[in-house]
Protein backbone atom coordinates (compact mmCIF):
# COMPACT_ATOMS: atom_id res chain seq x y z
CA UNK A 1 0.00 0.00 0.00
CA UNK A 2 1.16 3.34 -0.93
CA UNK A 3 1.72 5.95 1.42
CA UNK A 4 2.49 9.99 1.09
CA UNK A 5 5.52 11.38 2.96
CA UNK A 6 4.18 12.39 6.58
CA UNK A 7 3.00 16.22 5.71
CA UNK A 8 0.32 15.38 8.59
CA UNK A 9 -1.83 18.69 8.01
CA UNK A 10 -2.94 20.89 5.88
CA UNK A 11 -3.32 24.54 5.99
CA UNK A 12 -7.43 25.10 6.80
CA UNK A 13 -9.11 28.12 8.37
CA UNK A 14 -10.08 27.69 11.88
CA UNK A 15 -13.43 26.90 12.85
CA UNK A 16 -14.35 30.63 13.57
CA UNK A 17 -14.00 30.87 9.26
CA UNK A 18 -16.41 28.48 9.10
CA UNK A 19 -19.54 30.13 8.27
CA UNK A 20 -22.02 27.37 6.22
CA UNK A 21 -23.24 24.57 8.40
CA UNK A 22 -21.71 22.10 6.64
CA UNK A 23 -18.19 22.26 6.23
CA UNK A 24 -17.10 21.97 2.29
CA UNK A 25 -14.65 19.26 2.15
CA UNK A 26 -11.68 21.44 0.95
CA UNK A 27 -11.94 23.51 4.50
CA UNK A 28 -12.03 20.01 6.29
CA UNK A 29 -8.73 20.01 8.45
CA UNK A 30 -6.62 16.77 7.42
CA UNK A 31 -4.72 14.61 10.09
CA UNK A 32 -2.17 11.52 9.25
CA UNK A 33 -0.08 10.56 11.76
CA UNK A 34 1.71 8.60 9.59
CA UNK A 35 0.93 10.36 6.37
CA UNK A 36 -1.32 9.66 3.81
CA UNK A 37 -2.63 6.55 2.88
CA UNK A 38 -4.02 5.54 -0.84
CA UNK A 39 -5.55 2.42 -0.55
CA UNK A 40 -6.76 0.19 -3.67
CA UNK A 41 -10.10 0.05 -3.35
CA UNK A 42 -10.04 -3.43 -6.09
CA UNK A 43 -8.24 -5.33 -3.53
CA UNK A 44 -9.58 -3.38 -0.15
CA UNK A 45 -11.32 -6.03 1.98
CA UNK A 46 -13.34 -4.82 5.74
CA UNK A 47 -12.71 -7.76 8.10
CA UNK A 48 -15.35 -8.05 11.37
CA UNK A 49 -13.28 -10.66 13.57
CA UNK A 50 -12.56 -11.40 17.24
CA UNK A 51 -15.46 -12.79 19.54
CA UNK A 52 -17.80 -12.94 17.07
CA UNK A 53 -19.64 -16.36 15.79
CA UNK A 54 -19.20 -15.75 11.95
CA UNK A 55 -16.24 -13.60 10.77
CA UNK A 56 -16.83 -11.31 7.94
CA UNK A 57 -15.09 -10.30 5.44
CA UNK A 58 -16.88 -7.88 2.68
CA UNK A 59 -14.93 -6.41 -0.31
CA UNK A 60 -16.40 -2.58 -1.18
CA UNK A 61 -19.35 -3.64 -3.69
CA UNK A 62 -20.94 -5.93 -0.39
CA UNK A 63 -20.48 -2.92 1.81
CA UNK A 64 -22.24 -0.63 -0.33
CA UNK A 65 -25.14 -3.02 -1.06
CA UNK A 66 -26.16 -2.94 2.83
CA UNK A 67 -28.57 -0.50 4.39
CA UNK A 68 -27.18 2.68 4.74
CA UNK A 69 -27.37 6.13 6.82
CA UNK A 70 -26.32 9.87 6.29
CA UNK A 71 -25.19 11.28 9.72
CA UNK A 72 -24.20 14.73 10.35
CA UNK A 73 -21.85 15.24 13.18
CA UNK A 74 -18.97 17.39 13.82
CA UNK A 75 -15.73 16.30 13.08
CA UNK A 76 -12.97 17.60 15.85
CA UNK A 77 -9.14 17.05 16.58
CA UNK A 78 -8.44 16.78 19.88
CA UNK A 79 -4.90 18.29 19.22
CA UNK A 80 -1.30 16.96 19.28
CA UNK A 81 -1.03 13.75 21.77
CA UNK A 82 2.17 14.82 22.77
CA UNK A 83 0.81 18.26 23.78
CA UNK A 84 -1.90 17.66 24.77
CA UNK A 85 -4.72 20.74 26.39
CA UNK A 86 -3.72 23.02 23.50
CA UNK A 87 -6.43 24.09 21.82
CA UNK A 88 -5.31 23.71 17.60
CA UNK A 89 -8.47 25.04 16.47
CA UNK A 90 -9.49 21.86 13.94
CA UNK A 91 -12.86 21.19 13.67
CA UNK A 92 -15.83 21.10 10.93
CA UNK A 93 -20.02 19.70 10.69
CA UNK A 94 -19.92 16.96 7.61
CA UNK A 95 -22.56 14.74 6.71
CA UNK A 96 -21.44 11.20 7.26
CA UNK A 97 -22.60 8.51 4.57
CA UNK A 98 -22.12 4.57 5.33
CA UNK A 99 -23.16 1.82 6.92
CA UNK A 100 -24.17 1.42 11.10
CA UNK A 101 -21.65 -0.65 12.80
CA UNK A 102 -24.58 -2.74 13.98
CA UNK A 103 -25.98 -3.83 11.01
CA UNK A 104 -22.18 -5.90 10.84
CA UNK A 105 -22.29 -6.68 14.43
CA UNK A 106 -25.50 -8.52 13.95
CA UNK A 107 -24.18 -10.21 10.52
CA UNK A 108 -21.20 -11.40 11.98
CA UNK A 109 -22.95 -12.29 15.40
CA UNK A 110 -20.96 -10.22 17.91
CA UNK A 111 -20.50 -11.69 21.78
CA UNK A 112 -21.66 -9.69 24.21
CA UNK A 113 -17.98 -7.81 24.78
CA UNK A 114 -17.03 -4.44 26.57
CA UNK A 115 -14.74 -3.51 23.22
CA UNK A 116 -14.25 -2.63 19.54
CA UNK A 117 -11.29 -2.32 18.08
CA UNK A 118 -10.64 -0.09 14.91
CA UNK A 119 -7.51 -0.85 12.62
CA UNK A 120 -6.36 1.36 9.96
CA UNK A 121 -4.15 0.20 6.97
CA UNK A 122 -1.44 3.06 7.46
CA UNK A 123 1.56 2.82 9.46
CA UNK A 124 4.26 4.16 10.42
CA UNK A 125 6.88 6.02 12.72
CA UNK A 126 4.96 8.42 15.23
CA UNK A 127 6.84 9.56 18.67
CA UNK A 128 10.28 7.67 17.36
CA UNK A 129 7.83 4.51 18.02
CA UNK A 130 7.45 2.28 15.02
CA UNK A 131 3.79 1.20 14.47
CA UNK A 132 2.18 -1.20 12.37
CA UNK A 133 -0.85 -0.45 12.15
CA UNK A 134 -3.33 2.77 13.28
CA UNK A 135 -5.44 1.42 16.31
CA UNK A 136 -8.42 3.00 18.20
CA UNK A 137 -10.80 0.86 20.51
CA UNK A 138 -14.39 2.46 21.53
CA UNK A 139 -16.86 1.08 23.90
CA UNK A 140 -18.86 -1.96 21.79
CA UNK A 141 -21.90 -0.65 23.83
CA UNK A 142 -21.25 3.05 22.06
CA UNK A 143 -20.37 1.28 18.51
CA UNK A 144 -23.96 -0.48 18.54
CA UNK A 145 -25.41 2.80 19.64
CA UNK A 146 -23.95 5.07 16.79
CA UNK A 147 -21.13 4.34 15.05
CA UNK A 148 -20.87 3.83 11.31
CA UNK A 149 -18.40 2.66 8.60
CA UNK A 150 -18.22 6.09 6.14
CA UNK A 151 -17.90 5.38 2.88
CA UNK A 152 -18.86 8.77 1.81
CA UNK A 153 -18.52 12.62 2.79
CA UNK A 154 -21.37 15.47 2.03
CA UNK A 155 -22.65 13.35 -0.48
CA UNK A 156 -19.35 12.71 -2.71
CA UNK A 157 -17.12 9.07 -1.87
CA UNK A 158 -14.16 9.57 0.65
CA UNK A 159 -11.07 11.04 -0.65
CA UNK A 160 -8.24 9.19 0.36
CA UNK A 161 -7.48 12.28 2.53
CA UNK A 162 -10.39 11.74 4.71
CA UNK A 163 -9.84 8.05 4.26
CA UNK A 164 -11.08 6.33 1.04
CA UNK A 165 -12.58 3.72 0.95
CA UNK A 166 -14.04 3.18 4.08
CA UNK A 167 -13.09 5.08 7.57
CA UNK A 168 -15.14 4.08 11.23
CA UNK A 169 -16.89 7.40 12.86
CA UNK A 170 -18.18 7.39 16.21
CA UNK A 171 -20.53 10.51 15.89
CA UNK A 172 -19.58 12.59 19.59
CA UNK A 173 -16.45 11.12 19.79
CA UNK A 174 -13.19 13.14 18.81
CA UNK A 175 -11.67 12.83 15.69
CA UNK A 176 -8.77 10.38 17.15
CA UNK A 177 -11.08 7.70 17.42
CA UNK A 178 -12.70 8.10 13.31
CA UNK A 179 -10.06 5.37 12.26
CA UNK A 180 -9.10 6.01 8.58
CA UNK A 181 -8.63 3.67 5.70
CA UNK A 182 -10.72 1.05 8.00
CA UNK A 183 -9.47 -2.35 7.58
CA UNK A 184 -10.81 -4.54 10.57
CA UNK A 185 -13.06 -4.03 13.59
CA UNK A 186 -12.33 -6.94 16.41
CA UNK A 187 -14.84 -7.26 18.92
CA UNK A 188 -12.36 -8.29 22.18
CA UNK A 189 -13.06 -8.20 25.84
CA UNK A 190 -9.86 -6.14 26.93
CA UNK A 191 -8.36 -2.75 25.17
CA UNK A 192 -5.91 -3.22 22.95
CA UNK A 193 -2.30 -2.03 24.00
CA UNK A 194 -1.19 0.02 21.00
CA UNK A 195 0.46 3.62 20.86
CA UNK A 196 -2.98 5.31 20.12
CA UNK A 197 -5.42 3.26 22.61
CA UNK A 198 -3.17 2.95 26.14
CA UNK A 199 -0.37 5.26 25.97
CA UNK A 200 -1.23 8.45 23.88
CA UNK A 201 -4.39 9.91 23.78
CA UNK A 202 -5.32 9.76 27.39
CA UNK A 203 -6.52 12.87 29.85
CA UNK A 204 -7.49 13.85 33.22
CA UNK A 205 -10.84 15.41 33.16
CA UNK A 206 -11.77 18.13 35.99
CA UNK A 207 -12.42 16.23 39.17
CA UNK A 208 -11.25 12.78 37.39
CA UNK A 209 -7.60 12.12 38.81
CA UNK A 210 -8.11 8.95 36.78
CA UNK A 211 -6.29 8.88 33.23
CA UNK A 212 -8.73 7.95 30.55
CA UNK A 213 -9.12 7.82 26.66
CA UNK A 214 -9.82 11.03 24.99
CA UNK A 215 -13.08 10.47 23.81
CA UNK A 216 -16.42 12.14 24.37
CA UNK A 217 -15.58 15.88 22.55
CA UNK A 218 -15.15 19.04 25.09
CA UNK A 219 -18.23 21.63 25.29
CA UNK A 220 -17.07 24.63 23.08
CA UNK A 221 -18.40 27.19 21.08
CA UNK A 222 -16.78 29.67 18.33
CA UNK A 223 -17.69 33.15 17.29
CA UNK A 224 -17.69 33.63 13.75
CA UNK A 225 -19.22 36.85 12.99
CA UNK A 226 -17.63 39.10 13.50
CA UNK A 227 -13.86 38.28 13.09
CA UNK A 228 -11.19 38.96 15.31
CA UNK A 229 -9.74 42.31 14.53
CA UNK A 230 -13.01 43.63 12.63
CA UNK A 231 -13.95 47.39 12.30
CA UNK A 232 -17.77 47.33 12.55
CA UNK A 233 -20.96 49.66 13.19
CA UNK A 234 -22.20 50.07 16.52
CA UNK A 235 -25.39 47.41 16.47
CA UNK A 236 -23.30 43.92 15.85
CA UNK A 237 -24.83 40.55 15.23
CA UNK A 238 -22.75 38.24 16.93
CA UNK A 239 -23.15 34.89 16.24
CA UNK A 240 -20.75 31.21 15.84
CA UNK A 241 -21.10 27.35 16.53
CA UNK A 242 -21.39 25.71 19.59
CA UNK A 243 -21.12 22.06 20.05
CA UNK A 244 -19.75 18.93 22.35
CA UNK A 245 -20.51 15.34 23.15
CA UNK A 246 -23.68 16.67 24.53
CA UNK A 247 -26.15 18.66 23.66
CA UNK A 248 -25.65 22.77 24.40
CA UNK A 249 -28.04 23.57 26.41
CA UNK A 250 -27.33 27.66 26.67
CA UNK A 251 -24.54 30.18 25.02
CA UNK A 252 -24.00 33.58 26.80
CA UNK A 253 -21.95 36.13 24.43
CA UNK A 254 -19.45 38.15 26.82
CA UNK A 255 -19.64 41.99 25.91
CA UNK A 256 -16.47 43.78 27.96
CA UNK A 257 -16.80 40.89 30.41
CA UNK A 258 -20.50 41.22 31.16
CA UNK A 259 -22.04 37.44 29.76
CA UNK A 260 -25.96 37.68 28.22
CA UNK A 261 -28.10 34.86 26.96
CA UNK A 262 -27.51 34.25 23.16
CA UNK A 263 -30.58 32.26 21.27
CA UNK A 264 -29.23 29.19 20.67
CA UNK A 265 -30.59 26.57 18.30
CA UNK A 266 -31.97 23.20 19.40
CA UNK A 267 -29.09 20.38 18.33
CA UNK A 268 -31.93 17.97 17.11
CA UNK A 269 -31.22 14.01 16.84
CA UNK A 270 -27.73 13.97 15.63
CA UNK A 271 -24.28 15.31 17.03
CA UNK A 272 -24.06 18.47 14.81
CA UNK A 273 -22.73 22.10 15.72
CA UNK A 274 -25.59 24.21 17.05
CA UNK A 275 -26.18 27.95 15.91
CA UNK A 276 -26.20 30.91 18.37
CA UNK A 277 -26.66 34.15 17.89
CA UNK A 278 -27.35 37.85 19.91
CA UNK A 279 -27.76 41.15 18.64
CA UNK A 280 -25.67 44.27 20.62
CA UNK A 281 -25.20 47.77 20.61
CA UNK A 282 -21.90 49.31 21.20
CA UNK A 283 -20.18 52.15 21.89
CA UNK A 284 -17.28 53.98 20.24
CA UNK A 285 -14.27 52.14 20.72
CA UNK A 286 -12.50 48.61 21.26
CA UNK A 287 -14.16 45.90 22.42
CA UNK A 288 -13.48 42.06 23.35
CA UNK A 289 -17.01 39.91 22.25
CA UNK A 290 -16.79 36.23 23.49
CA UNK A 291 -18.89 32.94 23.13
CA UNK A 292 -19.12 30.57 26.46
CA UNK A 293 -21.18 27.33 25.99
CA UNK A 294 -22.91 25.09 28.83
CA UNK A 295 -24.28 21.75 27.95
CA UNK A 296 -27.27 19.24 29.40
CA UNK A 297 -24.75 18.13 31.74
CA UNK A 298 -23.51 21.57 33.16
CA UNK A 299 -20.52 21.38 31.86
CA UNK A 300 -18.77 25.33 31.23
CA UNK A 301 -16.60 26.15 29.13
CA UNK A 302 -13.65 27.28 31.08
CA UNK A 303 -12.33 31.26 31.21
CA UNK A 304 -8.65 30.45 30.39
CA UNK A 305 -6.31 27.28 30.39
CA UNK A 306 -8.14 24.60 28.59
CA UNK A 307 -7.85 23.44 25.22
CA UNK A 308 -11.99 24.61 25.22
CA UNK A 309 -11.40 27.94 27.01
CA UNK A 310 -13.99 30.92 25.69
CA UNK A 311 -13.35 31.85 22.16
CA UNK A 312 -12.98 35.83 22.21
CA UNK A 313 -12.85 38.39 19.33
CA UNK A 314 -11.57 41.40 19.40
CA UNK A 315 -13.52 44.06 17.48
CA UNK A 316 -13.12 48.15 17.24
CA UNK A 317 -16.35 50.45 16.46
CA UNK A 318 -15.74 53.93 14.54
CA UNK A 319 -16.57 57.08 15.55
N1 LIG B 1 -5.89 5.55 10.04
C1 LIG B 1 -5.83 6.74 10.67
N2 LIG B 1 -6.99 7.30 11.08
C2 LIG B 1 -6.97 8.49 11.71
C3 LIG B 1 -5.76 9.18 11.96
C4 LIG B 1 -4.55 8.56 11.51
O1 LIG B 1 -3.44 9.09 11.68
N3 LIG B 1 -4.63 7.35 10.86
N4 LIG B 1 -5.79 10.39 12.62
C5 LIG B 1 -6.97 10.64 13.47
C6 LIG B 1 -7.08 12.03 13.96
S1 LIG B 1 -6.09 12.47 15.27
C7 LIG B 1 -8.05 12.88 13.51
S2 LIG B 1 -8.31 14.37 14.25
C8 LIG B 1 -8.90 12.51 12.36
C9 LIG B 1 -8.79 13.55 11.28
O2 LIG B 1 -9.65 13.23 10.21
P1 LIG B 1 -9.55 14.06 8.88
O3 LIG B 1 -8.10 14.06 8.45
O4 LIG B 1 -10.45 13.40 7.91
O5 LIG B 1 -10.00 15.47 9.19
O6 LIG B 1 -8.56 11.25 11.81
C10 LIG B 1 -8.25 10.26 12.76
N5 LIG B 1 -8.16 9.00 12.10
MO1 LIG C 1 -6.61 14.62 15.84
Amino acid sequence: MLMDPATTTKRIPGPERLRERVTDVDDVYLIGHFGVAHVHPGSWRLRVGGDVATPLDLDLPALRAMPSVDVPAVLECFGNPLVPGEFVRRAANVVWHGVPVAALLEAAGAAPASALWATGSDSGVFDDVACTEYRKDVPLAVARERAIVALGMNGAPLTDEHGAPARFVVPGYFGTNNVKWLRELTIAEERPEHLFTTRLYQRRLPGDPTLRPVRDLDVTSVVTTPLDGDRTGGDVAVSGWAWGAFPVATVEVGVDGHWRPAVLEPRGEHRTWQRFALGVALPPGDHVLAARATDAEGRVQPAAGARNAVHEVRVVVGT
